[in-house]
Order: C-alpha cells, then sequence, then structure tokens
C-alpha cells in the first residue's frame, strides 16, 4: 500500500495559499466531469488524478469516493458530498487545485 502522507508540491501554488476555497474545488469538479452529469464517478477522479501526475489515481480515485459517498450511489454529488471531497482531498492528498 502506498504512503498516504506524501505530498504532491508540483500541485501546490507559490504563493503559499493552501486553501483551495470551495468554489475553486467546485469549479474544479465541474472541469473533470467529463460527461457533464454535474457529478463526479470513480472514473472522473481517475482520470483527473492521472492528469494531475498524482500516482495510484485508480486507487486513491477509489478511495477518495467511497469516502465522500453518503448516499452510496457511486458518484460524488451534492454539497454534502463535494465538501466531503474536498476535506479528504486536502487532509489526504496534501494537493491544491490548481
Ligand atoms: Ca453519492
Amino acid at each position: 500500500m502506498p504512503i498516504l502522507s506524501v505530498t504532491y508540491k508540483r500541485s501546490v501554488t507559490q504563493n503559499n495559499n493552501n486553501m483551495m476555497s470551495l468554489e475553486q474545488f467546485r469549479q474544479w469538479l465541474k472541469r473533470i466531469d467529463t460527461n457533464g452529469d454535474g457529478r463526479i464517478s470513480k472514473q472522473e477522479l481517475e482520470e483527473a488524478l492521472r492528469k494531475l501526475g498524482i500516482r495510484f489515481a485508480r486507487w486513491r480515485a477509489k478511495r477518495a469516493i467511497a469516502h465522500s459517498d453518503k448516499n452510496h450511489n457511486g458518484l460524488v454529488d451534492g454539497d454534502l458530498e463535494i465538501i466531503e471531497l474536498l476535506e479528504y482531498v486536502k487532509k489526504r492528498w496534501g494537493i491544491v487545485i490548481p
């Protein structure tokens, strides 16, 4: 199993702005929502992580969705789940979405 505490500095902005806002995160989710249904699937998240050059994209996407998907429909949808995902991303991956 990979070590989760690894941070991905390449995605962190130079101005030490470590606080990704919910609004920024929403914008990012909108961009990675390739089928445009307003919900994030494991495949969409995996693809987005891969593009950011993050390793273990499939595994990370699976873990992140499992954590955030409170109503167990296999997708991250709705404010509550988006906030869960944002908190998870910040805490577990230490990345800031560019
Ligand atoms: Ca869900």
